[in-house]
């Protein structure tokens, strides 16, 4: 029987890098516009993404590649350095 109320959740934290609080809007503002994440906060001091998401609509791997679409490095995707060159000076955080 469906109760349709029912939500199916999972946290996750997602090793991201960045350098300024520019950097924590554009990786939290590409997580929640995505289908299914319900919350992502990124915390400068830890590199950490906290996401909270709905397994059924998106995977974390998926969150991932979006993050490194934007500009920003996660354990398992990278951006691509024409992306990362275009990040404002302030979001450089490669040596
Ligand atoms: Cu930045």
């Amino acid at each position: 029987m469906e109760t349709g109320a029912q939500h199916n959740e999972k946290h996750a934290m997602l090793n991201v890098k960045g350098s300024c609080e520019m950097c924590k809007e554009r990786i939290e503002k590409a997580a929640q516009e995505m289908k299914g994440v319900t919350f992502a906060s990124w915390e400068l001091e830890n590199q950490v993404l906290h996401l909270n998401y709905d397994p059924d609509k998106v995977t974390e791997d998926e969150i991932a590649k979006v993050i490194a679409a934007v500009g920003h490095d996660t354990d398992k995707y990278k951006a691509d350095q024409a992306t990362y060159n275009a990040l404002p000076a302030c979001c450089k955080y490669r040596d």
